[in-house]
């Protein structure tokens, strides 16, 4: 681990599309080491537990869980398949603890990256206390939400985006939410944060007695390295079109904190220039945005590179972290 670890990035909604991005302000340093500590002398009750976030890619999980920890901790983008990995965030209260996994969207898979992400979204929500199905209440509720739904049984059903429709599509999205096996759908928006308290408090009241499995404080699991070469994907993924979002992998390759070295990887030689832009324009832009979500002095190299293969096979995809 390195000496200087870069922050988290408290969350802000992302600015209306032609806004200013927000400033980011600063945190403190959240450790991240997994531990189980002994339960206190007399007991005071803790409870605690694991939520697994799941659903079709794009409803908006990695959105929500940034939304209730009021931290980023997990990339979101307007592209299909943007979370590729289990990220874990930690919510900590007074006497209680609760573990929100966010999960990549679980689709037809069309090569061996995608069947890899489907692995890891059941794998993440197997053993949780609540499997919480977010589900797009602006975009209509269909066939891939009840795939899901068998998929991966929910406990709760959260039906997200309902700033984006009005108060009567809001209450027909809750019905058709509703057919999905679980009563009684929690409306939110991730975006405006409306309804995100409450279904905070909904949560913290299943989780059973049990251990803080984080310390205090500790807001993800997810290490710095590889959340720098998040960023740069998170931010790749916002200028880029087509399929190109899906031949794209970043992984960091040297970290002298402040100076981090991060490749791109893309599937084909036409897809380099594309991502290096008219005179590095597409570099220059996406490392500068990145920069302003790290702490000041960081300095971010970034190459890209041709590597057909990096999607296609397991061994691959671990090796990036995926
Ligand atoms: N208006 C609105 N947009 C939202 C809301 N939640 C998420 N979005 C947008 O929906 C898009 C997808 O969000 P993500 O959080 O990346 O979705 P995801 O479900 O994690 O997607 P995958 O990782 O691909 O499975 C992004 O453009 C978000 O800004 C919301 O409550 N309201
Ligand atoms: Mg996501």
């Amino acid at each position: 681990m390195p000496d200087h670890i870069p922050r988290r990035v408290p969350y802000a909604p992302p600015p209306p599309p032609g806004g200013a991005p927000a400033p980011p302000a600063a945190v403190d340093n959240p450790r991240r080491v997994p531990y189980a500590p002994p339960p206190p002398p007399g007991g005071a009750a803790v409870r605690s537990g694991f939520v697994a976030l799941v659903g079709r890619p794009n409803v908006g999980k990695s959105t929500l869980l940034n939304a209730i920890l009021g931290t980023k901790v997990s990339i979101v983008s307007d592209k299909p398949q943007t979370t590729r990995t289990r990220v874990v965030g930690v919510l900590n209260g007074p006497d209680s603890q609760v573990i929100v996994v966010d999960t990549p969207g679980l689709h037809k898979p069309r090569g061996p990256l995608g069947r890899h992400l489907n692995e890891t979204a059941s794998d993440a929500a197997g053993g949780v206390d609540v499997v919480v199905l977010v589900v797009d209440g602006a975009g209509g509720i269909g066939s891939g939400d009840r795939y899901v739904a068998a998929t991966v049984p929910p406990g709760l059903v959260v039906v997200n985006k309902i700033d984006l429709v009005p108060r009567q599509a809001v209450l027909e999205a809750l019905a058709g939410a509703a057919g999905l096996g679980v009563p009684d759908p929690w409306p939110v928006s991730a975006r405006t944060g409306e309804g995100i308290p409450e279904l905070v408090a909904a949560l913290r009241g299943r989780m059973p007695p049990g251990p803080r499995y984080y310390p205090e404080g500790t807001v993800t699991d997810v290490p710095e390295a590889f959340w720098v070469a998040e960023l740069v994907r998170e931010q790749l993924l916002a200028v880029t079109r087509d399929e190109l979002p899906h031949s794209i992998a970043c992984r960091v390759t040297e970290w002298e904190w402040p100076r981090v070295r991060c490749e791109i990887l893309v599937e084909r030689e036409s897809q380099k220039g594309i991502v290096i832009g008219r005179g590095g324009a597409v570099l220059k832009e996406v490392g500068t945005a990145v920069r302003a979500q790290l702490p000041p002095g960081a300095f971010v190299e970034l190459f890209v590179k041709v590597d057909r293969d990096w999607a296609r096979d397991r061994r691959r995809l671990e090796l990036l972290g995926y």
